[in-house]
């Protein structure tokens, strides 16, 4: 039987493991990115395994999350990664040369390869050909030290595209249409595998917008086959020696079939506050917008922002709208520059953004109370935005375009009188390395310089014979790692856990840090307990290590998100689900739980838990690979790789 590009790819980088699905595999990761707020950790925990230098074949240190700096922290960051990129053989992308996912398409990512980022819209890398993962920062400092990444051997999906997009509805249509059948829930371990005579009606751009949203979805990752569309994105770049063509056997058989025909697709938006909350654009059109962004490593390549530019060109944005535009990096930028393009956005009255994350992580552009806000970035969980009562729609760039003009929802398709934006990818992009800052041959004499904020990441202890605690909080489906540990305001705090630990679960019970460490005084676990799909969104292992430096042993919840699931672990938290989904209400805020004997009893398949405050006892699951296992005994990850490095 054929194999599918997934199986090709992975089966070429296959270290541990048979590629039987379900079952736990090891794989090589050729390349690794991190981006600031999750590499401080990254590079700290790399530091603790005590290598000299990166084993992996290319390792690149991007900064475009933290760069508001509103006080000394994030600069001091900044200085740290680059003298710890140079010490450890790591490229370093300066502030102002992009955003990570958009950057490393640009000049690194090669159809074929695997790689590992810390960050949850790696899968960007998808529409080069590229198994490309999100994952906690530790998971990336350990691929880092050329040890293998684990992963569940994926159920693969197909989605066949047949057909043509037509003017006005775009690739961020197509992936709002598979949100809508896939949801943000139950996809864990799946990868989306693109297929179909669609595909080459897709340039390189269109297809990493389509991965970059998979990952609202919850998949390992996505993937589009390499073609003349992959080699014409790579020969522009001047890198034709990258491309291989990549291609799925035609008898390859898939776990699912998802189909979707691109000339009948209509223009959809994410309503707030979730990417699955999707209707079509022609349904909400008329709603007053207050707010337009335009950016993100969703929606911010060149063909993106000269449509933008073209569609704006002569017109002034609409007296109650505020239009913000962020090029996704520094070509992108220089490009419209060049071809005339940033002075049409200039003159419209938008208002020009730095190349980096900014509103999308909710470090500026807060829309004012109850706000309509358009935005083309992935996610829109309540407050993300920096205000808790905003409303935030994700669109494609053209319906966002004419939000900011008309000052309402208009559905690209009626007849609103703007002339559609024809733009082809460019033959050649205009490249430039001078903002990548390559590592010398031998960095062992470079000085690694650390400010006051950064602080070595917390240890923990080898697992207990029996846990005794409270559960601490208990909150409800689709938490995102936002809800646990928030960005924003509290950014600037990434390298700090003693400072950052403060505002675990902020946005949704600000005096649950509190209650922890009065737990934690009096010798008592913490326990979470939560609905489905607990830990979504980013990768952010954050909303793992804080909890463990406030005293949190498990959580308990209905089902985990991979990455987070994988933090968990990795920190020494037991990942525990509801073997019974109606024992859920079994357990409140403040039963007193204990779990005896659990070192022996997380490597069983049903783990009982006593709810002592109501004298019954709850079987649940610990669904963890052998490795988690040692991870858990040992207190985490780091412990167990102290004998091994
Ligand atoms: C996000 O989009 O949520 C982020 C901010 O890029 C995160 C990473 C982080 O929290 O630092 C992600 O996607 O993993
Ligand atoms: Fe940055 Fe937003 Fe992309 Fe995350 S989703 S990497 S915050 S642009």
């Amino acid at each position: 039987m054929g194999k599918t590009l997934t199986e090709k790819i992975l089966s070429a980088h296959l270290m541990e493991g048979s590629l039987e699905k379900g079952t736990p595999i090891g794989i090589r990761i050729d390349q690794t990115l991190t981006q600031d707020a999750t590499g401080t950790m990254a590079y700290l925990q790399f530091e603790a395994m005590g290598l000299p230098r990166v084993k992996n074949e290319l390792a690149v240190s991007y900064v475009d999350h933290n760069t508001i700096q509103v006080g000394f922290e994030n600069a001091d960051d900044h200085r740290y990664l680059q003298s710890v990129a140079a010490s450890k053989g790591v490229i370093y992308s300066r502030p102002g040369n992009g955003i990570c996912h958009q950057v490393h398409l640009e000049r690194f990512g090669k159809p074929g390869s695997t790689l590992l980022g810390s960050d949850s819209h790696t899968p960007t890398g998808g529409g080069l050909c590229m198994i490309a993962i999100g994952s906690g920062g530790l998971d990336v400092a350990v691929a880092m030290a050329g040890r293998p990444f684990h992963l569940i051997a994926p159920k693969v999906i197909e989605i066949r595209l047949k057909g043509r997009l037509r003017a006005w509805v775009s690739a961020k249509d197509v992936i709002l249409a598979v949100l809508e059948h896939f949801t943000t829930k139950g996809n864990v371990n799946c990868i989306f595998e693109y297929t179909g005579p669609g595909v080459s009606t897709l340039e390189v751009p269109e297809r990493s917008t389509i991965c970059n949203m998979g990952a609202e979805a919850g998949v390992t990752t996505s993937l589009f086959p390499s073609d003349e569309n992959t080699l014409r994105f790579l020969k522009g770049h001047s890198r034709v020696e990258d491309y291989t063509p990549l291609a799925p056997d035609a008898d390859a058989s898939y776990d699912d079939l998802f189909e979707i025909d691109l000339s009948s697709l209509e223009p959809r938006v994410a309503q707030p506050h979730s990417p699955d909350n999707i209707v079509l654009v022609k349904d909400i059109a008329g709603k007053k917008v207050d707010q337009v962004l335009i950016g993100s490593c969703t929606n911010s390549s060149y063909v993106d922002m000269k449509k933008v530019a073209d569609l704006l060109d002569g017109n002034v944005v609409h007296p109650s709208v505020s239009l913000g535009i962020a090029p996704g990096s520094r070509e992108v930028f220089m490009m419209l520059a060049n071809d005339g393009s940033l002075a049409k956005l200039i003159k419209s009255g938008a208002r020009i953004l730095e190349s980096a994350c900014g509103f999308c992580i909710g470090n500026h552009q807060s829309p004012g109370s109850e706000g309509v806000s358009l935005r083309t970035n992935n996610r829109n969980f309540e407050g993300r935005s920096g205000t808790k009562s905003a409303q935030v729609y994700l669109v494609s760039v053209e319906v966002a375009v004419l939000g900011a003009l008309t000052g309402k929802i208009t559905d690209p398709l009626s007849d609103h009188g703007f002339p559609y934006p024809t733009c082809s990818v460019p033959e050649k992009f205009l490249v430039d390395d001078s903002l990548l800052i390559f590592p010398p041959e031998d960095g062992s004499s470079v000085e690694i310089i650390r400010g006051p904020n950064i602080g070595d990441p917390p240890k923990n202890t080898p697992l207990k014979e029996n846990l005794t605690g409270v559960v601490t909080i208990k909150v409800g489906d689709k938490i995102t790692t936002d809800h646990i540990m928030p960005a924003g305001a509290r950014l600037k705090y990434r390298s700090n856990i003693v400072e950052y630990s403060k505002y675990v679960f902020e946005p949704v019970d600000p005096s649950f840090a509190s209650r922890c460490q009065e737990n934690q005084k009096q010798g008592r676990a913490n326990f979470i307990v939560a609905g489905s799909s607990y830990g979504q969104g980013s990768s952010r292992e954050h909303a793992a290590i804080c909890p463990m430096y406030l005293g949190v042993q498990a959580v308990i919840a209905l089902s985990i998100e991979r990455i987070h699931q994988n933090n968990l672990c990795n920190f020494g938290i037991i990942p525990l689900t509801f073997r019974d989904k109606d024992d859920y209400a079994k357990l409140e805020m403040g039963d007193e739980l204990v779990l005896e004997d659990i070192r022996s009893q997380i490597g069983k398949s049903e783990v009982q838990l006593l709810n002592k405050t109501r004298g019954i006892a709850i079987p649940l699951s610990c669904d963890i690979t052998s490795e988690q296992h040692s991870m858990l005994l040992a207190g985490g990850l780091l412990n167990v790789l102290k004998e091994k490095i």
